[in-house]
């Protein structure tokens, strides 16, 4: 059972976002009902072996998910905001470290955070590894701007099976933090969903969960706060700092 302690931490925080954050915004996430992404399932398309089986399938898949991250109705909501307000006001570091490829985190005004699976609106080239914005469909035809390489890129992102980005950044963080919150992950997938376990290793954090429903690993939190992050987190947000976001 969860009890309610709210003694703000003092000291760095690291906070878990994952999918659930955005759907306010209007981005499904990926466990929906069907457990399918707009009728793909992720762990089908989302695979170096799917890129290399299939590349036409697995770009028009990203395509439309870049497509539909910029289009205007896709904004940032309260949970977004909140953060980046903590993160102004919080007198320690603050670290984001979301599993979410798209940029609502940036947009909000959030400025230290880790894209562990990469980010939609880059690409890197499979010929040079060179590293470009992307905000065009890499199913047409493209061109590498550093090596010239065609139709070379491939979306930033990390597939299943590939090595998360930025591990020990994270991992020093997560060793030294107050307050460990996760945001809207359903902790289905590791190294993300571990990270919990890891904090309680150094046992000197405080742990909360902030999700819709309880996540796969929700025993570990030692405080719930459920319901959608819109209401949640700025709720939250407000405790900690003691007075109004
Ligand atoms: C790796 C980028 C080697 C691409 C993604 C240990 C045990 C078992 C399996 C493994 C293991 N270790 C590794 C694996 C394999 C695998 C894995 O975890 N498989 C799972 C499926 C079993 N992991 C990997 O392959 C990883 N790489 O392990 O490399 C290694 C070895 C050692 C150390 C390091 C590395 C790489 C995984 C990354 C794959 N790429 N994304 C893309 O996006 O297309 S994963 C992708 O899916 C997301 O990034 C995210 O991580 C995941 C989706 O999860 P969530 O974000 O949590 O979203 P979900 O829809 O599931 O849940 C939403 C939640 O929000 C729900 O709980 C819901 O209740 C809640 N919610 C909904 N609405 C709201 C809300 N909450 C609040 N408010 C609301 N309004
Ligand atoms: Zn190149």
């Amino acid at each position: 059972m969860h009890q309610a302690i709210d003694i703000p931490p003092r000291g760095p925080i690291v906070v878990l976002t994952g999918a659930g954050i955005s759907v306010e915004s209007g981005l499904p996430s990926f466990r929906g009902p069907d457990g399918l992404w707009e009728g793909w399932r992720l762990e089908e398309v989302a695979t170096p072996q799917a890129f290399a089986r299939q590349p036409a399938t697995v770009q028009r898949f990203y395509d439309l998910r870049r497509r539909q991250l910029l289009s205007p109705e896709i904004r940032p909501n309260p949970a977004h905001v909140a953060l980046a307000e903590l993160e102004k006001r919080w007198p320690h570091k603050v670290l984001i470290v979301t599993q979410n490829i798209e940029d609502l985190h940036e947009r909000a005004g959030t400025r230290k955070l880790i894209h562990m699976h990469g980010e939609l609106l880059r690409a890197r080239c499979t010929a040079c590894a060179a590293i470009h914005a992307c905000r065009i469909d890499l199913a047409a035809e493209h061109q590498c701007a550093q090596c010239h390489g065609a139709n070379t890129l491939r979306p930033h992102v990390v597939w299943f099976g590939e090595m998360p980005l930025e591990l020990d950044a994270i991992d020093a963080a997560l060793g030294r933090c107050a307050l460990f919150a996760a945001i809207g992950t359903s902790g289905q997938v590791y190294p993300a969903a571990g990270f919990v376990e890891q904090v309680r290793r150094h046992g000197r954090a405080r742990t909360v969960e902030l999700n819709l429903e309880p996540s796969a690993v929700n025993s570990l939190f030692a405080e719930d706060r459920p319901g959608p992050a819109s209401a949640t987190v700025p709720r939250f947000v407000e405790e900690l700092l003691g007075g109004p976001a």
